[in-house]
């Protein structure tokens, strides 16, 4: 076989179950509106992502406008990125499908997520939950992207991604598929929840105060870094003294990313602070990259039509590129089309 060389191209994608986080902010999005001026991006709402587990059909539509008014007031550009939901172009779950049948059982029962969200109750899970890795190889393979940025917590899916790839170039004698590179940097690769620094922030969390909302206003902002879980000491002198801190180091991280520095930068600038300072001055940080973003959602929300027109119009610029890819996926499998 000789190996194809694949046009450099982003895929990356927020599924609406939940308002957006800060961790999708500086996990995700921040780092999105970077790459899609050093190459072709695609940025999806993931909506059929969201149905794995129960969504209200009237708050899911809602929810879905306001991932797409996150990324749009974030700065991700429908001039130069490609900015569409999921179920708007259904060569996503046809490809899903045959990817079902590469992926083998051993390897989604290694899926920590599934573990994670089905939790204990894992008969009761959906089919849809377990399945969800395969779908994502979908999303990502569809546009055959070779770039996906992502928080820590997506690593294991986008190898399962370059499993699935391998698996089917293998299979039927084709370099077809790329084998995607997960883009995974930046000093706030895994956000961590507020109240408990073990746990990621997530959308879903149980209570409020673990996570900062893209929507929140500043004195709810300045309220949950004021009550987030710290230990008694000070800040130290060097970062090596946030070893085994992990809500210290998570709110280190979290000042390093929104002020476009590293944790050794941060530290240097505040060697042994105590928190009455230091949560001070993140809050007045995190208020001050927020509100320009969250006044900016709130005026997008104002016409949602807009928002859907924006969405239909990247919806047909990507179908323009999956209906193809997919079509001689389906050649290759031997399905017959007309
Ligand atoms: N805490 C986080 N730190 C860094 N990155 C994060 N991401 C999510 N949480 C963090 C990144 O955001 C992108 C979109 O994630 P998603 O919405 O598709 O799914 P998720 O990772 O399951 O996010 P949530 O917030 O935890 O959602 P729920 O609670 O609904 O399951 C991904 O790139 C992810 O890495």
């Amino acid at each position: 076989m000789t190996a194809p060389t694949f046009t450099p191209r982003v895929f990356s994608g927020i599924k609406p179950s939940g308002g957006l986080t800060l961790g999708n902010y500086l996990g995700a999005i921040k780092r999105w509106v970077d790459m899609q001026s050093e190459m072709e991006s695609i940025y999806c709402v993931v909506d059929l992502h969201a149905i794995t587990v129960w969504q209200d059909p009237a708050e899911l539509k809602n929810g879905t406008r306001e991932i797409a008014a996150g990324m749009l007031a974030s700065g991700i550009d429908p001039a130069k990125s490609i900015l569409f939901n999921q179920s708007q172009v259904p060569e996503h779950a046809q490809l899903a499908w045959i990817f079902n049948c590469v992926a083998r059982l051993g390897w989604m029962n290694r899926m920590t997520q599934f573990k994670d969200k089905a939790g204990s109750n894992a008969e009761k899970a959906s089919l849809g939950l377990y399945a969800y890795p395969s779908l994502m190889a979908a999303d990502i393979l569809l546009y055959h992207a070779t770039h996906v940025p992502v928080g820590e917590d997506q690593k294991q899916h986008v190898e399962l991604t370059r499993d699935i790839a391998s698996k089917f170039n293998h299979d039927f004698k084709r370099d077809f598929f790329p084998i995607t590179e997960p883009v995974i940097d930046g000093p706030a690769t895994r956000v961590m929840n507020l109240r408990d620094g073990s746990k990621k922030m997530s959308k879903s969390g149980e209570s409020d105060m673990e996570r900062i909302n893209m929507l929140d206003d500043a004195d709810t902002i300045a309220k949950k870094f004021k009550k987030a879980k710290t230990d008694p000491a000070p800040l130290p002198e060097t970062v090596d003294g946030l070893k085994d801190r992990a809500e210290a180091r998570n709110l280190v991280e979290i000042y390093a990313a929104l002020s476009d520095t590293t944790p050794e930068a941060v530290i240097a600038d505040y060697p042994g602070a105590g928190w009455g300072t230091f949560k001070p001055a993140l809050a007045d940080l995190a208020v001050s990259k927020l509100a320009p973003i969250s006044d900016e959602m709130k005026r997008l929300l104002n016409d949602p039509a807009e928002i859907d027109r924006t969405l239909a119009a990247g919806a047909q610029k990507a179908r323009a590129i999956a209906a193809p890819v997919l079509d001689e996926t389906y050649d290759i499998v031997g399905l017959l089309r007309g």
